[in-house]
């Protein structure tokens, strides 16, 4: 594994000088200059070594690299989990352009490298729920949205921000099928999208994100079900109303908007109660954990849904 975990850390590995150098590694292959994300393979997994536990962290067993790569949900890709691992190879996501709509200052499509240029990229080891009943473990690479959205300047009208997945059926041999609306849509309310807990992911083990993993920009939200975190995103939009997700669209008494992870209420067809955990202890089968309200993440954003009916805004 490529990270170590922050107790397997020597303290004379942490010091300000390696965390420093590592930061402006970073600042760096935003920036497009080192362009760890634009030559995969060329970036480096030096982050770790200097990588002190930060506030978001947790330290539960991380999830092996290799499972977190080949088992995915990833449609445009086929439905099997190890589809996207197998045929999104070749997925091509550089040139990439992200068109920024709506209700912002300056409506404008930007080349990644350019949108993101000069932010800076942290890790955060994040767990995470499928709302199928599996967890894992996993080091994101990337940035809080809010450090995006600042920039974009929204208007103040804007209240919601909505994403959108590429839609290129060539590429994405699982577009040809209707087993979803396309392109994949999913959309935050402006207080959620701007919680520090919010990510935008670029890599992930210390290195540019696979495709199957939502190459070259995808969401983060470690207190929803993993459906909200929307892969390879071409578009942002700002709207002032509430945007309807591609799972709310397909099986509307399924999934709602929110999708706060919440063991209380059990999905139609199962119980949300406890998760399978892959975390690479296959021998005995995988351990079963009890789901945690708002994932584990409580603290963090509880009070954005202070006074809400969490069973009717599921
Ligand atoms: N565009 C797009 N984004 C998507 C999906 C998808 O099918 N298409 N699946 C979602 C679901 S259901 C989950 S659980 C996560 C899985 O992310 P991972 O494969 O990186 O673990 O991606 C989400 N993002
Ligand atoms: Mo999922």
């Amino acid at each position: 594994m490529l990270i170590k975990k922050p107790s397997d850390i020597q303290s004379s590995e942490i010091t300000p000088e390696s965390v420093y150098r590592n930061r402006r590694q970073f600042i760096l292959a935003a920036s497009g200059a080192a362009a760890g994300l634009l030559a995969p393979g060329l970036a480096s997994s030096a982050p770790q070594a200097g990588r002190k536990k930060g506030p978001y962290d947790t330290d539960e067993t991380m999830t092996p690299e290799k499972d977190a790569t080949s088992y995915n949900n990833f449609y445009e890709f086929g439905t099997d989990k190890d589809e996207p691992g197998m045929t999104a190879g070749g997925f091509k996501t550089k040139p990439w352009t992200v068109a920024v709509e709506g209700l912002v200052k300056k409506p404008q499509t930007y080349n990644l490298e350019d949108l993101i240029k000069g932010i800076t990229i942290e890790d955060r080891i994040y767990r995470m729920r499928c709302v199928e009943g599996w967890s894992m473990v996993i080091p994101w690479m990337g940035f809080p949205l809010a450090d995006l959205i600042k920039r974009l300047e929204p208007t103040p009208q804007a209240k919601f921000v909505e994403f959108t997945t590429l839609y290129d059926p060539k590429q994405m041999w699982g577009q040809t099928r209707g087993v979803l609306r396309w392109p994949y849509v999913e959309g935050l309310r402006m207080d959620e999208a701007t919680n520090p807990l919010t990510l935008f992911v670029i890599g992930l083990y210390g290195k540019p994100s696979p495709p199957q993993n939502g190459a070259p920009l995808r969401l983060i939200t470690p207190w929803k079900y993993g459906f909200k975190g929307i892969k390879s995103i071409v578009k942002i939009r700002f709207t002032d109303k509430q945007p309807k997700g591609t799972w709310e669209v397909t099986t509307p008494h399924e999934y709602g908007f929110y999708a706060n992870v919440n063991p209380n209420v059990d999905h139609p067809r199962w119980s949300q109660a406890k998760e399978a955990r892959l975390d690479g202890s296959f021998f005995g089968g995988l351990k079963t954990h009890k789901t945690l309200m708002f994932n584990g993440y409580g603290q963090y954003v509880e009070q954005m849904y202070a006074g809400m009916d969490l069973r009717k805004n599921y």
